[in-house]
């Protein structure tokens, strides 16, 4: 989908103002512990078979790890695994793919939440696998890395593969789990999991890395959007701004306007009859469509709300104060449909925006790529 690249809202980073695309910044996420894992990670690479270079499928490029970038060695040595697949949309995916291939790079898209996606995944490992061992024409034990920044589903992977992975019934009884957290930085160790036998294979689910600069401030946006950054950085309410200019520049809204009752022709009852209406179903096949989140309520709400208030917009979206003026309006509407009350008169907007952003990030707003596909084999 075509995403906004025109509004560049000024954010405050740890009370810094900070606006426009090319600052670069320093930011204390890099600690001494993030600097032990890297240092950690960085000693193993040498001693491991497969590096997995797991990324957030939302932002192919802005979830490059730092310490991966001059990974271009062998392809059989390395996948792009773009997670998260089920919120970027698997069709949308399909050229990055196309360009991390082109790029020399073995590259799928993964839901590390679906079974399906894990298995196919697996199969690649294991393909990858009995290619370097017809190379080295000897049995070994396996090592795949997963490697990433925070919060793109290194652990998720890892426990699926665990979960999935060919291993005798015996040691299945003994299954392992890593911590999977919304919250970013969870993962404080290097963990072994097995997900194969014949050959032995196991996976390594690492800390997260993150570069102690960030690029700009889009990227920034981007990661604080994603989840990869603790939103206290940010703020709630300004990463819940850019992802309402993400939206309001796109077309995303059009997809909600059966939904309205201001829209053309629109007829809604209550939000089954609605879900049924929009996809012509039987009342027994309802069972059959639970990833449609129109079931609720409130993202039903929510989003008849963002499809009315930006069809009712009649200024220049391109213009950055007419964009800040429906921006706000937006953020006041959606008070009402999270049924979020008044402090002292005042619209709690850092409510309302964790709400928002809670629904983005669990895909109730629909599929994002927020980044754009770079055209140079160096932008990798
Ligand atoms: N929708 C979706 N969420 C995922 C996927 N993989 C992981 N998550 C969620 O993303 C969050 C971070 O996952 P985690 O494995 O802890 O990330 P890590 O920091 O890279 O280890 C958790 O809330 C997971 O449930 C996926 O493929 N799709
Ligand atoms: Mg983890």
């Amino acid at each position: 989908m075509k995403i906004c690249k025109m509004y560049l809202i000024s954010i405050k980073v740890r009370g810094i103002k900070v606006s426009g695309m090319k600052k670069v910044m320093k930011v204390r996420w890099y600690d001494s512990f993030m600097g032990a894992a890297c240092s950690a990670i960085k000693e193993r690479l040498p001693l491991v078979d497969i590096i997995v270079h797991v990324r957030d499928a939302r932002i192919p490029f802005s979830s490059q790890c730092e310490l991966l970038r001059n990974c271009t060695g062998s392809s059989t040595h390395n996948i792009i695994a773009l997670n998260k697949m089920d919120l970027a949309g698997g069709s949308a995916l399909q050229p990055w793919m196309e360009y991390f291939r082109q790029n020399n790079f073995i590259c799928c898209g993964v839901n590390a939440h679906n079974k399906d996606s894990i298995k196919e995944f697996l199969n690649l490992i294991q393909r990858q696998v009995r290619e370097l061992k017809r190379v080295d024409n000897r049995n070994y034990t396996a090592t795949v890395m997963l490697i990433g920044i925070p919060n793109v589903g290194k652990s998720a992977i890892a426990n699926a593969l665990h979960q999935v992975g060919r291993i005798s019934a015996a040691e299945k009884g003994k299954l392992k789990h890593a911590i999977v957290s919304p919250e970013p930085r969870e993962t404080k160790d290097i963990r072994s999991f097995k997900i194969g036998s014949h050959p032995n294979i196991y996976v390594l689910d690492t800390p997260a890395v993150l570069s102690p600069e960030v690029p700009d401030v889009d990227v920034l946006r981007k990661l604080s959007l994603t989840g990869a950054i603790g939103d206290c950085l940010v703020g709630k309410k300004e990463i819940a701004q850019y992802f309402l200019a993400i939206l309001n520049s796109s077309e995303q809204y059009k997809k909600w306007a059966h939904l309205s009752t201001k829209a053309d022709d629109g007829i809604f009852l209550n939000s089954t009859t609605e879900c049924l209406n929009s996809f012509g179903l039987h009342k027994k096949e309802k069972k059959k469509f639970p990833t449609d989140h129109t079931q609720d309520n409130i993202v039903h709400d929510v989003r008849i709300t963002l499809y009315e208030t930006i069809s009712c917009f009649d200024g220049n979206i391109r213009n950055e104060d007419e964009m800040d003026a429906l921006i706000g309006r937006q953020l006041c509407a959606l008070q009402e449909a999270f049924h979020v009350s008044s402090e002292g008169g005042e619209v709690p907007h850092d409510k309302v925006a964790a709400k928002l952003l809670n629904l983005f990030r669990t895909g109730r707003l629909g599929h994002y790529i927020l980044d754009h596909l770079p055209t140079d084999i160096h932008s990798l």
